[in-house]
């Protein structure tokens, strides 16, 4: 839909409900500071992912994702609520969100904690849906928080909702919201007790996946680490051609082929730390002497 002919019916929707129309730009000001709050949360979870990336550790978070609510949903929310328009930044928690996807249960706790000891996010209350299941069989775990955005008009403490679950149970929340979007609040019943067995199967499936998570978080710390070693080798063999011999060179990468096709890891983190004392050599002996 056209951006005006979405406004036009929110200013439908808004004096159908009774409340203040907001020009386009107030709409504009006043989602504005959320985008900046999205877009930098949204950063700043990625880079949890990428800095456990780099030091070859398993990341509790598996994707991250973020939106500002839509004005329409704003419109229905405080309706729904009859929250008055100016209350609308206090009342209504989650004009951003975010949300982290983990692959196992026990990771939400652990993103929880990560959240809860940054300095920049300060959590104002939590709805655990994981121990409260909804009715609908929703589970997921939210956290209503306080986000400081710099706008031009100077500091913003704006609340954000950051919602924490499973890819599992993303999947099941996906499927139900588009099925209640599709209904419209009257869902049939069949439809709703096949989603309530497939929210049972998604809660199994989450267990099952717990009861082999060391293993699978083994398999993939090794694969990680496996993977920055030969990254880490191949950019020293690289450095190497610039100062040593060609033939040296060749010697150490022939080595290097044999050990990686052992598989063996150990192999490889001694053969890594070998190259790296060389490559030490090498620098050591290019740095210029000061008189
Ligand atoms: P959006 O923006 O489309 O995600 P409510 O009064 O129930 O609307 P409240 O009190 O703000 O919501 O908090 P609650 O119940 O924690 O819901 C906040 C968000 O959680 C919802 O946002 C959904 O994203 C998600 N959620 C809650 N319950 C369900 C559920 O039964 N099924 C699915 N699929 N998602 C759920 P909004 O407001 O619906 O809008």
């Amino acid at each position: 839909m056209l951006y005006l002919d979405y406004c036009g019916a929110m200013a439908d929707a808004g004096e159908l409900l009774g409340v203040r129309f907001m020009e386009i730009q107030l709409w504009r000001k006043l989602l504005s500071p959320y985008e900046l709050a999205v877009r930098e949360l949204v950063l700043k979870f990625e880079h949890i992912i990428l800095e456990h990336q780099e030091q070859g550790l398993y990341s509790p978070i598996e994707q991250v994702s973020g939106r500002e609510k839509s004005v329409s949903s704003i419109l229905d929310k405080i309706q729904r609520k009859h929250i008055p328009m100016e209350r609308l930044e206090e009342e209504v928690e989650d004009i951003a969100g975010i949300r982290i996807i983990c692959q196992f249960e026990e990771d939400i706790d652990v993103v929880a904690n990560l959240i809860q000891k940054r300095s920049d996010i300060t959590i104002k209350s939590e709805k655990n849906y994981l121990k409260h299941i909804k009715q609908s069989g929703y589970r997921s775990y939210h956290l209503i928080v306080y986000y400081p955005v710099e706008t031009i008009g100077g500091l913003r403490r704006l609340q954000a909702e950051i919602q924490i679950r499973t890819l599992a149970m993303n999947f099941w929340a996906t499927i139900e919201h588009s099925l209640q979007y599709k209904y419209k609040g009257n869902m049939p019943p069949h439809v709703t007790e096949r989603l309530s067995k497939a929210a049972d199967a998604i809660n199994s499936l989450d267990h099952e996946m717990s009861s082999v998570r060391s293993e699978i978080m083994d398999a993939q710390n090794s694969s990680k680490l496996q993977s920055n070693l030969v990254a880490d080798i191949l950019s020293n063999i690289e450095n190497l051609y610039k100062v040593s011999t060609k033939r040296e060179v060749m010697k150490i990468q022939d080595e290097f082929l044999r050990v990686y096709e052992t598989k063996d890891l150990q192999k490889l983190e001694r053969f890594h730390r070998q190259l790296d004392i060389i490559a030490e050599g090498y620098r050591a002996q290019s740095v210029p002497i000061r008189i």
